[in-house]
């Protein structure tokens, strides 16, 4: 007989229809609760990292943004893409990049300020690099 530790009494169903996730237990659960971060299954296989990618990337592994695929770390940030959507070089401090109209505070290549917020005597970036080199003028 299939019970649960919740002591719901569920029935085995045979037929999960094609819209329909079976956990290990044989309960049939609507898919779209597959892998959304709650247990559905009495036993959790809803949410099993085997069945569900985002969990499942291993300690020294990336997962991709668009979910498809587990990644080494050191593939991270090393400007070849590995994921097919590009994820894995789009999150790189070191290669961001400032837009042209913008000024790239030293000591966080990160942040960055609009050019004409460079020597209004306001410091803006954390360092304040952009006060840094300007001209003293009283
Ligand atoms: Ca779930
Ligand atoms: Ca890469
Ligand atoms: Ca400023």
């Amino acid at each position: 007989m299939a019970s649960t530790s919740r002591g719901i009494l569920v029935l085995r169903e045979n037929n999960c229809t094609s819209d329909k996730f079976r956990c290990k237990n044989g309960r049939c659960i609507p898919k779209h609760w597959k892998c959304d971060q709650e247990k559905d299954c009495s036993d959790g296989s809803d949410e099993d990292p085997d069945v569900c990618h985002p969990l499942g990337c291993k300690p020294n592994e990336i997962m991709c943004a668009n979910g498809d695929r587990c990644i080494p770390k050191k593939w991270q940030c090393d400007t070849e893409i590995d994921c097919p959507d590009g994820s894995d070089e789009a999150a790189c401090g070191e290669v961001h990049v400032c837009s042209a109209d913008e000024f790239t505070c030293k000591n966080s290549t990160t942040d960055c300020i609009p050019l004409s917020w460079m020597c209004d005597l306001n410091q803006d970036c954390f360092d304040g690099s952009d006060e840094a080199g300007c001209s003293k003028q009283t």
